[in-house]
């Protein structure tokens, strides 16, 4: 046991178990110009099952600013024939990776549930959010519109295409492994970028099962390239590169900003996604059994590490017991559990960072006047969990909008219940915080709905459903601290991904000038 605990101690999970002996496990290289090398530092850290440290998923490199710089040279020189390639040819190859990925969804899901933990039936729907993605997006080759405009002269043709922006950089979260790298790489990809990726340390493997599915179908070498390790040496040696024209950055609001300021400094192209503190609102008229259910599934689903999970709820005082009593019921009935279990409902957190971070905002929340602690607020630890990192469905009522809990992004198993006398104030509370990614009424009103809808300032916004479950053809993005004006995903991710070209053809056979009055010069 205190073997285990030191294990467990606060470090990130790829350290846990380096005591422990065990055969080398599996080592996954770096992925570029088409080659699968090593890194050139001769290091590898280990990706363990956050479920069970003593699981160690594999090996991949710790790379340097070298291998940064190796990946970036070999994606400049591929740029031009990738860039060259007809978008619907680039197309083709994209929809041969989205039917690997549908036949590997199988084996990739109980990989990134070893990886990460998030129960089977969601990192299946991981995977298959990387498939919609993959053939939604890969349809833009037959499209990427542009338009045409009438010209001021006679005689002028005036037209609008997009261009590919160049060579982009990738850093990925590991909440959502394969969807979210897809996000951005697909569309970058049927847009004439090439890339390199560099997905967060706890889960690289469903990164690297997406490259080498890329490797499978032919994108030739040098277009994607794959380099893992930490983030303030690779992550950084990526952002400040002055041949990588465009970062993509999801991730924390703190290093989003460090990300924002670096590509400041030198003019590119930064677009990011960041935190949220999403509110479920529940008015007196809801369906209220509806509404419990889509905040079990809001607060508890990956273990509250979703972006958009829905860490607030704003309850209205007439169904304030009513909700509450069956919120906490159905927390309580949660199974906890190893994701691999089909018995299973909640799987472990990241790691032991997160682990701590999580308990000490149920520390500040039990501190916190007037907020009670209903149900859950411990690590589980005992038994099948002791070697996991567990923490119990936790739910907080009479809490009020200012405290921590209430304000604070904490990403994981804890949900806040605010009571509310009116839809004015709850639409205050909602958003009274400074993210703004995603929210939602329980109502069966639709004058209160439509209003809710116009007042609440995300990016998205749900009517009697969950603040989770964004679909990949409607664009991904919040307000406020969650982002930077970008949106992901639908066709407006095309917008980060190329630049627009407008086009004049004069075809008069003189010069014509435009913003000039007509004067006569002869
Ligand atoms: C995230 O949590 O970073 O809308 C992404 C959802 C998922 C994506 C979440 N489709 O909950």
């Amino acid at each position: 046991m205190a073997e285990a605990k030191k294990a467990l101690g606060r470090n990130s999970k790829k350290q846990a178990r380096a005591a422990q002996p065990r055969t080398t496990p599996k080592a996954y290289p770096n992925y570029i110009g088409g080659e699968w090398v090593s890194s050139g530092s001769g290091e590898w850290f280990e990706n363990v099952n956050p479920a069970d440290t003593r699981d160690c998923v594999g090996r991949f490199p710790v790379s340097t600013a070298r291998d940064i710089e190796r990946a970036v040279a070999a994606a400049r020189d591929a740029a031009d024939k990738w860039r060259r390639l007809p978008a619907p040819r680039r197309a083709e190859i994209l929809f041969r990776l989205g039917e690997i990925l549908i036949r590997q969804k199988e084996t990739f899901a109980r990989e990134m549930t070893r990886e990460m933990g998030k129960v089977l039936k969601e990192t299946g729907g991981d995977v298959q959010e990387a498939i919609d993605c993959t053939y939604y997006t890969a349809g833009e080759g037959r499209r990427l519109h542009g338009f045409t405009t009438p010209a001021e002269m006679p005689d002028k043709f005036a037209m609008c295409v997009r261009q590919p922006v160049g060579l982009c950089g990738l850093i990925t979260p590991w909440n959502f492994p394969m969807a979210i790298p897809s996000w951005k790489l697909i569309p970058a990809l049927v847009c004439g970028n090439t890339v390199v990726i560099k997905p967060a340390e706890d889960t690289p493997l469903s990164t690297y099962n997406l490259v080498k599915s890329c490797e499978e179908v032919g994108i030739p070498a040098g277009v994607v390239n794959l380099v893992t390790g930490h983030g303030e040496t690779v992550g950084a040696a990526l952002t400040e590169h002055p041949s990588v024209r465009l970062i993509s950055f999801t991730g924390s609001t703190e290093t989003g900003r460090l990300v924002a300021s670096s590509c400041a400094e030198r003019n590119a192209i930064c677009s990011l996604e960041m935190g949220g503190k999403n509110v479920i609102i529940v008015m007196e008229d809801a369906d209220v059994d509806l509404a419990v259910e889509g905040a079990v599934w809001g607060a508890f689903g990956t273990s509250g590490q979703r972006c958009t999970a829905s860490s607030r709820v704003v309850v209205h005082k007439k169904v304030y017991k009513k909700f509450t009593q069956q919120l906490v019921e159905r927390a309580k009935n949660l199974r906890v559990g190893d994701g691999l279990d089909e018995r299973t409902d909640m799987g472990p957190v990241i790691n032991a960072d997160a682990l701590h971070k999580i308990l000490g905002y149920i520390e500040v929340g039990q501190r916190e006047d007037r907020a009670k602690l209903a149900c859950g607020g411990r690590r589980l630890e005992k038994g099948e969990y002791a070697h996991g990192y567990f923490v119990e469905p936790t739910v907080f009522t009479d809490a009020s909008p200012g405290m921590r809990i209430a304000q604070e992004e904490i990403f994981g198993p804890v949900t806040t219940v605010i009571p509310v006398g009116s839809l004015e104030e709850a639409i205050e509370i909602g958003n009274g915080v400074r993210y703004g990614l995603s929210a939602s009424i329980y109502t069966q009103d639709v004058n209160r709905a439509f209003h809710a809808m116009n007042e609440m300032y995300t990016g998205i916004f749900y009517v009697n459903s969950s603040t989770i479950g964004a679909e990949v053809h409607l664009p991904f993005g919040g307000t406020k601290a969650t982002g930077n004006g970008h949106r992901e995903a639908g066709t407006q991710v095309l917008d980060i991904f190329t630049e627009w070209k407008s086009v004049y053809v004069d075809y008069s056979g003189k010069l014509q000038r435009a913003q000039i009055d007509e004067v006569n010069f002869e």
